[in-house]
């Protein structure tokens, strides 16, 4: 009889291509080498060496307009990959009539996000707007991130909360398909919501990783800050 001896390393699933929980930047000049910032107005977005996270403070005052942070990945594959990140939900502000929208995600540019910027992205947007703050999928083939038009399901169970600490998880389940996920804790193990959308696979090269948004002048506002992101390329399950 032949015997059967199991390689483990069959069944190993690709590490992650990088795990930052923000705590090794020596200067606030490493830092933006890395997670690079785009501002334009009153938008802070930048990697906090003080508190070893990314935060994003778009005011109610001021002239609020757009900001965006992002690191590049190697070559994201088109129909596979896992996304993970704390989310910590600061403050917001619902009022206006326009809305402060920020996402975070996957895009294929480093770009900023304002509304005429066009771009491929698949991640999950912050939208605060008047008389409500809520979480979205969405994802867009040369397009805004900050269109509604691309805004697929609304998550709505789990609501943005000052002081709470979600974590998403992201996953390109095929090149037309992805889901999130929120969790209540930092294993992934406790799921709060599950959504399950549909995406052009016109949508490729979304080669960097990071948040992009914009807020109108003096209206809705929102403050967070993500942590302990992970990054899977080319698979469909979290290593
Ligand atoms: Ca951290
Ligand atoms: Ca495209």
């Amino acid at each position: 009889m032949t015997p059967f001896i199991v390689n483990p390393f069959r069944f190993s699933a690709a590490s992650w291509e990088f795990e930052e929980d923000f705590t090794s930047y020596a200067s606030q000049g490493a830092a933006d080498a890395v997670w690079v910032p785009v501002v334009t107005g009153t938008v802070t977005n930048a990697v906090d060496i003080s508190n070893d996270y990314l935060k994003l403070i778009s005011p109610a005052s001021g002239t609020g307009y757009y900001g965006s942070n992002t690191r590049a990945l190697t070559a994201t594959d088109d129909a596979a990959f896992v996304l993970r990140y704390k989310l910590h939900w600061i403050s917001d502000n619902q009022v206006g009539g326009c809305s402060a929208d920020y996402m975070t995600g996957l895009f294929n540019s480093n770009s900023s996000s304002g509304t005429n910027v066009t771009q491929d992205y698949i991640g999950v947007v912050n939208q605060v707007q008047a008389g409500y703050a809520k979480y979205v999928t969405a994802a867009g083939n040369s397009a805004s991130p900050v269109d509604g038009g691309n805004f697929k399901s609304n998550f709505t169970t789990v609501i943005p909360t000052a002081g709470d600490d979600r974590y998403f998880e992201t996953i390109r389940t095929s090149s037309t398909t992805f889901t999130v996920q929120i969790f209540s804790d930092s294993g992934y193990s406790a799921s709060l919501e599950a959504k399950s959308d549909s995406c052009d696979s016109t949508i490729t090269d979304l080669d960097f990783t990071g948040i992009k948004g914009q807020t109108c002048t003096t209206n809705a506002a929102q403050s967070y800050y993500i942590d302990d992101v992970q990054f899977a390329n080319g698979v469909t399950v979290a290593p």
